[in-house]
Order: structure tokens, then C-alpha cells, then sequence
């Protein structure tokens, strides 16, 4: 069965959207994510100029020697862009693989090990009020698990709290986290660590009393502490038992998390914008953390990620695949057949679609009861609607970054 067609497509219902779509000689397609939010072009050029050319007439069954062709025949190794498009082109082919085997991709992977997935939303408020408001909504929804990102006094707009207005107004959107913004420039927003560390212990008290013991509640610090920052923060957090702590630090410095782990019991995740099993070499040999953010899109497709996770369990170390809206739906159906089928899946975060993107990608998973299911129609059991696609052109989108109330930059 031969590679013949390998088309990039670029849609933005809602946002941006970078997906792969291989024909085989038999018929059969396939579909892989390749969004990177706020660098999508790149992954699109490269894709186009680098890689579609070298994958017409190659055996569409040799997914690990493809995988390993395309690695290390660049030379160029590794990095967030090169990685998301090895990932569209592995998971293309485990789609095709799957349909050319009439059955759900998860049964190729090993089969159900679980009826569904834990999947976690995310709450968010300015105040109080607001933050309690949002997690009886994702109650509503189902979600038996709840990320909790709150605002900090002083502070005017920060990471994880629900779109503001202006998102709102030029998107027609109401996500309840969604930072990439569409225009020609990032927007900005500012940063405070010691009004953060004040605030969030409180929070999490309030919401505790709130909602009572049992309730999973997450928290994402997203790369904006010291080691000795995100020790305290872990340590403040004790009481409120936690699920997990994410992203406490920059995570390009794996030995900061030492010093987290020696001062807090508080488990930590990491690794959202990490794309290789070497980045997480240290972290989980040494047990640093207890779970594994990357996603399928950016971590070399479902060949190199299950290789992370199989790598992670000798380590009792479990999957908490990254899923915002910037994962399509193409990338959230291989996060779930991937989840559904290895033993040591954690939770997956599921923050939902809007309809315009849920038009353009047909889909066949399932939600209830707060779990997950990838659906068993033969495949990933999505289809992209070229039609619906075309009627949303790229447009230019950027993440936020932060400045301190001095004027320098800090991570975001
Ligand atoms: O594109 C960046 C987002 O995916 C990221 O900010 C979301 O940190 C995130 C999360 O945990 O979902
Ligand atoms: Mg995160």
C-alpha cells in the first residue's frame, strides 16, 4: 500500500489548525495534527517543502521505519516543529493502518485497557465568585475532574483565566482558556510571582470549603517560577491535595525539579512543550515527576509518545496528555486511543471544541460520566470536511507573552 497523495491543510474555525491528510493506492486516508499555536506556518513549510516530497510512494505500513527515516535523515534532530510534523505523518499512517484493518485504532495499540478516560476541564475566575461559578458549570458538564486558574489582585490579565473580551469580540468565542489571540502582534500581559504565591494558597482553601475533599483539583503554573519559588508554592498547596502541579518551572532546566521535590509531596507534571523521550531522560529516571504532559501532536506522533510512556511506567509514572483547544480534534482522537489502550494512563485534559471547529472535523468520540472514548469506528474516527475547511482561511495568531511591572520580559 503506497503513499500518493499528502495534502497540508490549514483551517481556522475558532483558530488555526494544521492538518495532514495521506491517500494511499488502495483509497484509504488518513489524518494527522500538525498545529503549533502561534508558529503554525512553520510547521505548514516544512511539511510542504521538506516532507510531503519524500513520503509519495513509500509503503504506508512502515510506520516505524518512516518515523525513523524522517528523524534521522534531517539530521537536524528534535525541536517543536520538526517534531509536530513527524507526529501528523505517524499519526496519518496509524489512521490509515487502522481503517486498512477495519478496526478502532486503539485495538492495534493493545486493545481497551480501561472503558474511558479521566478527563479534566478547566475552571477559572477572576474572583471568588467567578472561579466557583465556572466549576459548578464544568460539573454540569461532567467533568469530574477540575483545573482551577485564578486571578491574582494587582494583576490585570493573566495566564488561564477565561477569554477576555476582545478574544471574544473578534472570535464570536467564549473559550475558558484560550491565549492565542488573533491580530498582528502578541498581546501582553503582566506578571507578579510573589502577589502569586500569596494569593493561590487561598484560593485553593476557598474552593476546598467549597466543594469538599474529594473533587480532583489541578493547578497549572505554567513555567513562571524559581526552584525555590515552585518548592513553596508546592509546599503551600500541601493541604489542598492537589492531583497535580504543573509546569512549576521553565522546563528546559530538568534539575530545578530536585530542589521542587525535596521541599513538597505535591505531585508534579510536566513536559507540554517537550517533543522527545530525551528531554524526559533525566526527569524520569530520577522520579522528578509524576506525570507526562506532552501531547501526541508535539511529541512525535503515537510511535514516539507511547515509547515516553512505556519508558515512564518502569517508573510508576503515568500519562496527563496535554489537550487545549490548540490540539485539534484530530489530536485529541490519538491522545484517546492512546490513553485507552496503555496501562499507566493518568488523566487527559479535554477542554472542548467550539462548533465551528467541531463542523469542520467530524467526529466520533464519546463524553459521559466524565470519562472519554475515542469511538469504534475503524481508525482515529475523525473526518475533516474539506468543504467546511475552506471557509475558514489562516489567520495571523500569537500566544501572549509577560512583562514585569519593571518592564522585563519573564516567561509566559
Ligand atoms: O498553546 C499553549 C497552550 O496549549 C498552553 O498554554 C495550555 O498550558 C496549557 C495547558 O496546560 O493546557
Ligand atoms: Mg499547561
Amino acid at each position: 500500500m503506497k503513499i500518493t497523495h499528502a495534502d497540508v491543510i490549514v483551517t481556522s474555525p475558532d483558530r488555526n489548525f494544521v492538518t495532514l491528510k495521506l491517500t494511499t493506492d488502495d483509497g484509504l486516508t488518513g489524518l494527522g495534527d500538525a498545529t503549533l499555536n502561534g508558529r503554525e506556518l512553520a510547521v505548514v513549510a516544512y511539511l510542504r517543502e521538506h516532507i510531503v516530497p519524500l513520503l509519495i510512494g513509500r509503503d504506508a505500513h512502515a510506520i516505524e521505519d518512516t518515523w525513523q527515516f524522517l528523524y534521522r535523515s534531517a539530521y537536524w534532530r528534535r525541536g517543536p516543529v520538526t517534531m509536530a510534523a513527524i507526529a501528523a505523518v505517524d499519526v496519518a499512517l496509524w489512521d490509515i493502518k487502522a481503517k486498512a484493518a477495519g478496526m478502532p485504532l486503539y485495538q492495534l495499540l493493545g486493545g481497551a485497557s480501561r472503558t474511558g478516560l479521566l478527563a479534566y476541564g478547566h475552571a477559572s475566575g477572576k474572583t471568588l465568585d467567578e472561579l466557583f461559578d465556572s466549576v459548578r458549570q464544568h460539573q454540569e458538564k461532567g467533568y469530574r475532574a477540575i483545573r482551577v486558574q485564578t486571578g491574582v489582585p494587582g494583576l490585570k490579565s493573566i495566564y488561564g483565566i477565561a477569554s477576555n473580551a476582545t478574544f471574544e469580540a473578534n472570535t464570536g468565542v467564549r473559550y475558558d482558556h484560550e491565549p492565542a489571540q488573533r491580530g498582528a502582534l502578541p498581546a501582553e500581559e503582566d506578571w507578579d510571582t510573589r502577589s502569586y504565591l500569596r494569593h493561590v494558597p487561598t484560593v485553593f482553601e476557598a474552593v476546598r470549603n467549597e466543594f469538599g475533599p474529594e473533587l480532583p483539583l489541578l493547578h497549572d503554573g505554567h513555567h513562571r517560577m524559581t526552584p525555590i519559588q515552585a518548592a513553596q508554592l508546592g509546599k503551600s498547596l500541601e493541604p489542598y491535595d492537589l492531583f497535580w502541579l504543573e509546569d512549576v518551572t521553565p522546563a528546559e532546566n530538568p534539575e530545578a525539579l530536585r530542589l521542587v521535590r525535596q521541599h513538597t509531596t505535591t505531585p508534579l507534571a510536566i513536559g507540554e512543550i517537550f517533543n522527545t523521550v530525551w528531554d524526559y531522560q533525566q526527569i524520569i529516571r530520577e522520579q522528578l515527576i509524576d506525570y507526562v504532559r506532552s501531547a501526541v501532536t508535539h511529541t512525535g506522533g503515537i510511535t514516539h509518545l507511547k515509547r515516553v510512556l512505556e519508558y515512564a511506567a518502569q517508573y510508576q509514572i503515568k500519562s496527563g496528555m496535554h489537550g487545549p483547544t490548540d490540539i485539534s480534534p484530530v489530536g485529541m482522537a490519538a491522545a484517546m486511543h492512546l490513553g485507552l489502550s496503555i496501562h499507566n494512563f493518568g488523566i487527559q485534559e479535554y477542554m472542548q471544541h467550539g462548533d465551528k471547529t467541531n463542523s469542520v472535523f467530524e467526529q466520533s468520540f464519546t463524553w459521559s460520566n466524565g470519562l472519554l472514548h475515542p469511538g469504534n469506528k475503524p481508525g482515529l474516527g475523525v473526518d475533516l470536511n474539506v468543504d467546511e475547511a475552506g471557509k475558514y482561511p489562516y489567520e495571523t495568531a500569537y500566544l501572549p507573552y509577560n512583562r514585569l511591572a519593571d518592564g522585563t520580559v519573564h516567561d509566559w
